[in-house]
């Protein structure tokens, strides 16, 4: 076997005289003239080779002190209580195998002694992960969308799927990537919204999907990519406060999983966190201008959209007023939200649309969704936007479509809010954006 045991997992007091196996990088080799240590790094943890001169085969020593860092190895020996040692133990080998040497010098620093910008550690992402800040990032991430199945799955949502080649916008039009299908025009989809409704008409009642949207927007921030994975929900016979009330219970869900289940990390990455309160505040779209136009320079319209240093006002607000991150902003005006959003039908002005937002940015966005064709075909041409293209959706709305609502979050950014990282790249393992298309 290459591998017998992850490094973690050896306990000398259980293996007794039994060998075992490690595999994994040279972490560093530390030669004392009559004791020499290899350490063997695994996803798990360290291990540390000892080879004391006097007691060991020369030839093995030898290969020993020859390995460069980063080579991939397998170590068979017998393990030792050693207090000093990571993971309170040392192997003492009968075997060395070297099965791919690494090339030096590295593209970059494993040893965490020089910070690397990122555009260098997205440049060679394969040796970054070899960071335990980086993999501790991922080893979160997972547990956050195992987080999210576990409470969507529970409430009764299934998971679906929907095309990412389609023919229609649904965000506007502005921010779509052409591409040839065939001979005619398509687009890389921009969110499963249209096929998530259409799925409410076919019955299936409460569905959900974790998958890529893409986004054709020019702008190079901290937390705009172009490639992003959204959480989505869509629901019926809900309106837009059922779902809201969803999202606030399984962001808390998810902070409260991670803490149980990646503690070690977090530790890792120093961060201790905190599971938001439910429910989260509600601001209305009236008193969140109040908030920014009391507050800022700014002067802000009703009508007008709110853009980055108004949600910092208003989070910096809420925060100091509840302690809390999270919140939401409801009852934003109709013309300022996607077509499909629910105008209140006693003050159709004001719609049921609504975002989930962090202290430090958006996170979701949400509605209760119109299901009347006639009223839907109003808003699409409302837009400047042709209802026939749109002929496969509405088609939906007219065979018995029950009343439904939904929402969408960037996983990414939920990442990125959890832990604080500065730039949403962090979080993603092979980013998109304006300038990077590969790796
Ligand atoms: P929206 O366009 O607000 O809503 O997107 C929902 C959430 O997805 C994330 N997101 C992004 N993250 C990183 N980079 C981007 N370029 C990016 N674009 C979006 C954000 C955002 O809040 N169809 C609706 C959802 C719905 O109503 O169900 C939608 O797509 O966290």
């Amino acid at each position: 076997d290459l591998r017998t045991h992850y490094a973690s997992e050896i306990k000398p007091e259980e293996l007794g005289d039994e060998k075992v196996s490690v595999a994994g990088w040279v972490h560093e080799v530390r030669d004392l003239g009559g004791i020499c240590f290899v350490v063997i790094r695994d996803r798990t943890g360290r291990s540390q080779v000892t080879l004391v001169k006097k007691k060991t085969d020369p030839e093995l020593l030898d290969r020993a002190r020859k390995l460069v860092r980063e080579s991939v190895v397998s170590v068979t020996g017998s393990v030792k209580p050693e207090g000093k040692a990571p993971n309170g133990y040392e192997v003492i080998p009968d075997e060395i195998t070297l099965l791919n040497e690494a090339e030096s010098p590295l593209p970059m620093d494993t040893t965490g002694k020089v910070e690397a910008e990122l555009d260098t550690r997205l440049d060679s992402r394969f040796i970054d992960l070899r960071r335990e800040k980086t993999t501790a990032i991922f080893r979160i991430r997972h547990e956050v969308l195992r987080a999210v199945r576990d409470f969507l799955t529970d409430k009764g949502f299934i998971e679906t799927s929907s095309p990412k080649v389609v023919a229609t916008a649904t965000e506007g039009g502005t921010s779509l990537f052409p591409i040839t299908y065939f001979d005619r025009e398509a687009f890389l989809n921009q969110s499963p919204q249209l096929f998530k409704q259409i799925l409410m008409s076919g019955g299936m009642d409460r569905v959900f999907e974790i998958g890529p949207i893409f986004r054709a927007e020019e702008h190079d921030t901290r937390r705009h990519l172009n490639e992003a994975t959204s959480i989505d929900i869509e629901a019926s016979f809900c309106d837009h406060f059922d779902v809201m009330e969803v999202l606030e219970n399984m962001v808390a869900y998810i902070y409260e999983q991670v803490i149980e289940n990646a503690s070690d990390s977090l530790e890792v990455l120093g961060v201790e966190l905190k599971v938001p309160k439910v429910p989260f505040k509600r601001v209305t779209y009236d008193e969140a201008i109040e908030i920014v136009n009391a507050n800022t320079d700014e002067m802000l319209n009703w009508g007008d959209d709110l853009g980055t240093s108004s949600e910092h006002a208003i989070g910096e607000y809420v925060f100091k007023e509840t302690g809390e991150s999270h919140y939401f902003i409801i009852d934003w005006p109709t013309e300022i939200k996607p077509f499909y959003a629910m105008p209140y039908e006693d003050n159709p002005v004001l719609s049921k649309g609504f975002d989930m937002m962090h202290r430090t940015m958006e996170l979701s966005s949400g509605a209760q969704r119109i299901h009347i064709p006639e009223l839907l075909i109003e808003r699409i041409e409302s837009q400047g936007l042709d209802p026939e293209g749109f002929e496969f959706y509405l088609k939906a709305f007219r065979y018995g479509m029950p009343p439904h609502a939904g929402w969408g979050i960037g996983c990414e950014r939920l990442v990125m809010t959890m832990l604080g990282t500065e730039n949403i790249r962090d979080v993603v393992l092979f980013p998109r954006d304006r300038r990077r298309l590969s790796p």
